[in-house]
């Protein structure tokens, strides 16, 4: 018999009361996983992404293994790019690496249109075989334009995004259309998965807290506004993290989105007190995990202290799970997370 469905984590999304403190972790399915590091042995990252099987059986893992209230698909915030004419590749150990990245208008001007239908059928495809198998929602995702620019300007990960940013103040114009170009096909995108039945949404914006917040006003605001506007018609509950984005969260609070995700670095006590008044999401250091359990546990519970003050409140990690975090202690993790939440 197949289990009822916790919705959890869609009720605390709304801001709604929950019988526990829902819990996911960024980039829960990955190498730190046994399982995982076998099968991506055997193909290379978009390889496994082309096979709609391999996808669920990957993202369903973790769900199995550690507990978790949602799931999130297997795919990259790189693989809709590969089809708009990014020759992009998933590096072991690198990360996104970019052939032909932008260095011009010309260069904007050259990418086509998204038709997620025929490109990305094999995404959509495990979608709709993962809703047949979870008893947890499952959260589709996309990378937001500043991010998958920054990879695309710099041809692969960056510690400073001079180029982006080069670009960004040099070429305004070519800037404009390349973010109304990525947006154009994150809409497409995301759209296509909920209607595949993707029960929720996140747009990672990983690298954008690079801008400060004047520059985040003027060049990314529109095109996120944009985004989740019409994101607000598939009914889904939305969600935009980003890293050292502490700076922008009053900007982010005006957004037609309805969680924020929020790394280590801003507590949230401190979100809070700036006024932030949507539903929140984080933010445990990852490199805890990697150390003592009583240490994992104590932090763990003075973030959870604040996250429950009110409802509207999702436990996660503030960046993803690195490759050597032992599965056990995310497992514990989990557990005490639901224990000491319990209503
Ligand atoms: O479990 C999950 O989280 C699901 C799948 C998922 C997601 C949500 C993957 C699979 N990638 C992502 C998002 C993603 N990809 C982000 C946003 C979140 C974040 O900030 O981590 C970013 C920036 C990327 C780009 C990317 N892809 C990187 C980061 C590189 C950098 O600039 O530091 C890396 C290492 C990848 C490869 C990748 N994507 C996903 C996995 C499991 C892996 C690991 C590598 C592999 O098997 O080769």
């Amino acid at each position: 018999m197949s289990k009822p469905f916790n919705d959890a984590f869609l009720k605390a999304c709304r801001k709604e009361q929950t019988p526990h403190v829902p819990v996911w972790y960024m980039r829960q399915a990955g190498r730190y996983q046994p399982e995982y590091r076998e099968i991506r042995k055997k193909y290379t990252f978009f390889e496994m992404s082309e096979i709609p099987e391999v996808c669920a059986e990957v993202t369903r893992l973790p769900v199995e293994q550690l507990g978790v209230d949602a799931a999130i698909l297997f795919a990259d915030i790189m693989t809709p790019l590969q089809h708009i004419g990014v020759d992009v590749e998933i590096r072991s150990g690198v990360g996104p690496v970019i052939d032909n990245p932008i260095r011009s208008e010309k260069d904007v001007e050259r990418l086509t249109e998204i038709d997620p239908e025929t490109h990305v059928a094999t995404t959509l495809e495990a979608i709709r075989i993962l809703n047949q198998q979870l008893s947890v929602p499952l959260i589709g995702f996309a990378g937001a334009p500043f991010t998958l620019a920054s990879y695309m300007i710099e041809g692969g990960p960056s510690k400073n995004y001079h180029k982006t940013k080069a670009f960004m103040y040099a070429e305004p114009v070519a800037w404009k259309a390349l973010m109304e170009k990525l947006g154009a096909m994150t809409i497409s995108y995301l759209k296509a998965q909920v209607k595949a039945g993707a029960h929720a949404i996140q747009v990672f914006d990983s690298w954008v807290g690079a801008l400060n917040e004047q520059d985040y006003q003027l060049y990314v605001a529109p095109i996120m506004h944009k985004i989740f506007q019409a994101l607000k018609e598939t009914g889904v509950p939305t969600i935009y993290f980003g890293i050292g984005t502490g700076h922008l969260l009053t900007e982010w609070n005006k957004l037609p989105v309805d969680v924020l995700g929020l790394d280590w670095r801003t507590s949230i006590q401190q979100a809070r007190a700036k006024g932030i008044n949507k539903a929140l999401q984080g933010n445990l250091d990852p490199s805890l995990l990697l150390g003592p359990w009583e240490v994992i546990q104590e932090r763990a519970k003075a973030i959870l202290d604040q996250g429950m003050e009110q409802p509207g409140y999702i436990f996660n990690l503030g960046h993803g799970i690195f490759p050597d975090v032992p599965v056990e202690n995310l497992q514990k993790l989990t557990a005490f997370i639901h224990e000491y939440t319990k209503r």
